[in-house]
């Protein structure tokens, strides 16, 4: 058995990882989990509940990945369980309408994933307007869609090739890229191309180069510019919505874009993505409309009634203020800790939404990110794993908390991010 400084055995993971290695291109099914931005071997899980995650060596962990963020009630919820239980009991997928979808409903399409949402985001966004461009902001990520491939965050940044190899010229040639919180550079983008962008998408608040907030001003700027200039504001709230307030970023900076794109929570940790809007651009989707939009598994009951399980938890009164007050208590835990340490930092929390970086700047952009001391976030990773904390295998994503996160899971990670620090800057 291999241990590391602090006891804890991942040998199983190890091995598990050689045997994904040999059938799973890179051993993994979605890039970021590869741990290439902290390095060492990915940990393997067996088990979750709560705010707590069980490896296949027996370590547990307090969880802030939470499966990037669907899991906004914890782990194994039991609400959620019983409803996945009961639709498995009553058919897996019938490729045909049920009534869960129309409760789940407020003139929404469903699919299957983030990316789905979001290419269909884009094809409606065309369709709509008759124009071709799209705006971008360099770290925003948007799903592994060819089109929105370009300057991505998330694990395209990590591995270092935010533009993917098999990307044509031709499919960005329409893709517009500015840096995030620059109003500027979207108006110049508007005046090189007058009449020909169809719209702005944009995480509202960016979770995919790290946590990073909009500037004050900069998403009603964008909401200004593209009514002025005849173009559609795409909010891609799959990592926010339904986290950062019960109506999302949209709701909390009181800003109406033409389109939302959601998933993660909308689906309980089931596969979902959908397109949100007003029926008179949503109306364009086929059938009735010329826009289309497909999936075989879009809808699908189970996703559906995890989904209707956990906004109608989230509804539960006092729901969002704890999820508020744990994701301030941690970001606040890790501020005072990070100073008394006299560790440069920016830390961001945004109801159950958290992050930080080791930089002595504010980060405002993809640039400002990349200059954070991503090494030293490798280091403090590892050093956090082996105090049973899980945070996120990469320095540009953002941290969750749930429902589930506890004063006690709060304070506990608070220590063992002191310990962590007491240790590496023994090292340093
Ligand atoms: P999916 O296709 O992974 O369901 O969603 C894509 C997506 C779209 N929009 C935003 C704002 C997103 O954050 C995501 C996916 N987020 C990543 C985490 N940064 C998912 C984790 C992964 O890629 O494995």
């Amino acid at each position: 058995m291999r241990e590391n400084r602090l006891g804890m055995s991942l040998d199983r993971s190890r091995s598990a990882f050689e045997r994904a290695k040999r059938v799973i291109p890179g051993g993994v099914n979605s890039t970021v989990r590869a741990f290439k931005g902290v390095g060492g071997t990915p940990v393997f899980f067996a088990s979750g509940s709560g705010c707590r995650v069980r490896d296949i060596d027996g370590n547990d962990y307090i969880d802030y990945v939470m499966s990037w963020g669907p899991l906004i009630l914890g782990h194994a919820y039991p609400a959620v369980i019983d409803a996945v239980r009961a639709a498995a009991g009553r058919g897996t997928s019938f490729g045909a309408p049920t009534e869960a979808e129309t409760e789940l409903a407020q003139k929404v399409r469903f699919c299957s994933s983030g990316a789905e949402a979001t290419s269909a985001a884009l094809r409606l966004a065309r369709g709509y307007t008759g124009r071709e461009k799209i705006v971008k902001f360099a770290g925003c990520y948007h799903g592994g869609n060819d089109a929105l491939l370009v300057s991505a965050g998330s694990s395209a940044l990590t591995i270092g090739k935010p533009d993917s190899a098999g990307v044509t010229r031709g499919t960005v040639a329409d893709t517009l890229v500015v840096p995030y919180n620059d109003l500027d550079a979207v108006g110049a983008a508007f005046d090189a191309h007058p009449d020909d962008i169809a719209a702005i998408i944009v995480e509202p608040y960016a979770g995919n180069m790290g946590f990073v907030l909009p500037r004050p001003g900069f998403l009603a700027g964008l909401r200004e510019l593209t009514r002025r200039r005849g173009a559609l504001l795409i909010f891609d709230e799959v990592m926010t919505g339904f986290r950062v307030a019960p109506g999302g970023v949209q709701e909390r900076e009181g800003i109406l874009p033409d389109i939302t794109t959601l998933g993660k929570i909308l689906g309980g940790g089931l596969p979902v993505g959908a397109i949100a809007g007003p029926a008179e651009i949503l109306d364009h989707f086929t059938p009735d409309g010329d826009v289309f939009q497909a999936g075989t598994l879009s809808g699908n009951p189970i996703a559906m009634a995890a989904g209707i399980a956990t906004l109608r938890s989230l509804r539960e009164p006092g729901v969002y203020p704890r999820l508020s007050a744990m994701g301030e208590r941690l970001a606040e835990g890790l501020d005072d800790l990070f100073e008394r340490y006299e560790v440069p930092h920016q830390t961001n929390a945004r109801g159950a939404m958290v992050g930080f970086f080791f930089a002595r700047d504010p980060v405002v952009d993809l640039d400002s990110a990349k200059r954070s001391d991503t090494a030293f976030y490798a280091r403090f990773f590892h050093a956090m794993l082996e105090r049973g904390v899980y945070l996120a295998p990469s320095q540009f994503e953002a941290g969750f908390v749930s429902l589930a996160h506890d004063h006690a899971a709060i304070d506990a990670t608070i220590d063992a991010a002191e310990s962590a620090l007491q240790a590496l800057l023994a090292t340093a």
